[in-house]
């Protein structure tokens, strides 16, 4: 039996009138459409030469070809790497040369700047736009709309997605068919979704969460999506009142409250509001609950992991809490030699399920080293569980911000600042933010207390992606350090505490 994710979707297929994605400019494509497209799309994958287990790197704008080239990429059997569209050309040159891609798909006005990185023997590169243009639709536009799903196991790759490190080098986590159809079946049964939702999806899709969480498990109950290209709080209000069901970061409830035009008329069909990929706060779950008369299921994951804890769908969501492990994901919380702590105790979540992925790419050591001998995987955040098994995220052991739902590892930033005239080194941290949750800002310990603050951050804004551009900066004669010479971050966090959320500009 074939275990290629790409089946799991079949029985959705069969309806074919039915509309899979309802796009802003009005274009619907059903079901039947997105098979055969991505059928279209599988053959180009065939005539380019990419194979199965070949590399297919994509960094583009949202769009429903896009989907395709995402579905063709599992119906064919090759590895789909999808890249946030915010990475530059430095950040991408990492990737391309370690994930050694045989297919690149880019946005027509990154594609010189790619051909010069990968201008290395055998990688094909083909343009798609926001608006479903480019080389690779018209290479696409001849090929078949017949295709063979290749067959996979469940430990063959699916997908390659990077995740930033405590050390400045990214990881690729390798991501199996298996992982991703085990972690879509759980949440449809979890979360109730059926053929009679419609998603409100909002988020991108080169990350775990607008990608698997949310597409996956549509596709396969074929249910309808209302496909943002971003998302814009005045036309999600739009559209909520048309939509059963949302998957958002934080930041989409707290511009939503912010709007003044939420209330539960707005809401009307919705039966679901999910938040995860970063911590909600209380008082956003508690404001949103008396505007819209919804409480919002918070759930906790990884791009290693996919989905991990979940808040129950009947029964009680517990702010502050990510709820119960889901059914086939074991949870528990171990100290750092490994120890396994009780519940209430405060120590690091371990995890392990037919979710959890395979290790990174090619990097074995880095794997082992993340990994229990039993096969449980260290997440890094530090948690407990309560008495009743819902879990509680407290905090992190990895030194990592969340920004938006995007993660930011400070090591990298601070590699890019450490290398400015003038510098002598620098802290990053992540201070509260009334937007992003956590902003970004730096601590630069200057020679003679001055220094260029706006070279430092074109500096930032020329080699990484702007996310991760610090939002604040402030220069000190020298970083607290202490008695065993480590940076005292905690009281750089608590120095600069107020900078995003006192409404002062930022020094
Ligand atoms: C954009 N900007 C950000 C930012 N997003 N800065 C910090 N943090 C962010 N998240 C900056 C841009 O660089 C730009 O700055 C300015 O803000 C405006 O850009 P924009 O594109 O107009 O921003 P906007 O559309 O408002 O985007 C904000 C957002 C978006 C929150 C809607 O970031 C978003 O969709 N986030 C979702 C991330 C996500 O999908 N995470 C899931 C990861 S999976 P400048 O200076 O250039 O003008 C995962 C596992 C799990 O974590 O559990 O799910
Ligand atoms: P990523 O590497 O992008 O997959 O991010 C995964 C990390 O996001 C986790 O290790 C957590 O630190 C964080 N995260 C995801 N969901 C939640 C949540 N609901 N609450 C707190 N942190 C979360």
């Amino acid at each position: 039996m074939t275990a290629n994710l790409f089946n799991a979707f079949a029985p959705a297929f069969k309806n074919a009138d039915r509309p899979a994605l309802r796009l802003a400019d009005g274009r619907v494509i059903t079901y039947g459409q997105l098979e055969q497209e991505a059928a279209r799309f599988a053959n180009l994958l065939r005539a380019e030469g990419v194979m199965p287990g070949d590399r297919v790197a994509v960094q583009v704008d949202k769009s429903a070809e896009n989907v395709f080239l995402y579905l063709a990429c599992l119906q064919a059997g090759t590895v789909y790497l999808p890249l946030n569209t915010a990475y530059t050309d430095r950040e991408l040159d990492y990737f391309f040369g370690d994930a050694e891609p045989r297919l690149i798909v880019c946005k027509p006005e990154r594609a010189d700047g790619i051909r010069k990185l990968a201008s290395s023997q055998g990688v094909t590169i083909h343009t798609l736009d926001a608006s479903g243009g480019g080389s690779l639709m018209q290479a696409a536009a001849g090929q078949s709309t017949d295709s063979q799903t290749v067959r996979r196991v469940a430990g063959d790759l699916a997908a390659i997605l990077y995740t930033s490190g405590t050390t400045g080098r990214s990881k690729g986590a390798m991501i199996t068919h298996g992982n991703l159809q085990a972690n879509a079946e759980t949440l449809i049964e979890a979360w109730g979704i059926s053929g009679r939702d419609v998603l409100l999806h909002a988020l991108p899709i080169y990350h775990v969460h607008g990608l698997f969480v949310a597409l996956n498990t549509c596709l396969m109950v074929g249910a309808e999506i209302l496909f943002h290209e971003k998302f814009e709080t005045g036309a999600v209000l739009e559209d909520l009142p048309t939509s059963t069901m949302m998957m958002g970061v934080p930041t989409f409830y707290t511009r939503l409250l912010s709007s003044g035009r939420l209330n539960a008329d707005v809401c009307r069909n919705m039966r679901l509001f999910i938040a995860g990929s970063a911590p909600l706060l209380d008082e956003t779950f508690r404001e949103f609950e008396q505007k819209t008369g919804h409480a919002i299921l918070e759930r906790y994951g990884m791009t290693e992991t996919g989905m991990l804890c979940s808040n129950p769908l009947h029964g009680e969501r517990r702010p502050g809490t990510v709820g119960p492990p889901l059914a086939d994901v074991e949870v528990r919380v171990a100290d750092e030699q490994g120890s396994i702590l009780d519940k209430g105790e405060v120590g690091v979540l371990e995890v392990r399920g037919p979710n959890v992925f395979k290790g990174y790419w090619r990097m074995p050591e880095k794997t082992k080293e993340e990994f229990r001998e039993d096969g449980f995987f260290i997440t890094g955040d530090v948690s407990l569980i309560e008495p009743d098994g819902y879990v509680r995220i407290v905090g992190r052991a990895k030194d990592m911000i969340i920004s938006g739902g995007f993660n930011v590892y400070p090591k990298e930033i601070e590699q890019v600042i450490d290398q400015c005239d003038g510098v002598i080194e620098s802290a990053v941290i992540g201070l509260a933010h009334p937007d992003f949750g956590e902003g970004v800002a730096a601590v630069i310990a200057a020679a003679g207390g001055g220094l260029d603050k706006e070279a430092v951050v074109a500096a930032c804004r020329a080699e990484l992606a702007a996310y991760k551009v610090p939002k604040a900066v402030f220069v000190v004669e020298a970083l607290p350090r202490n008695t065993m010479g480590k940076v005292q971050k905690n009281q750089l966090r608590d120095r600069y505490a107020g900078t995003f959320t006192s409404g002062g500009e930022p020094a």
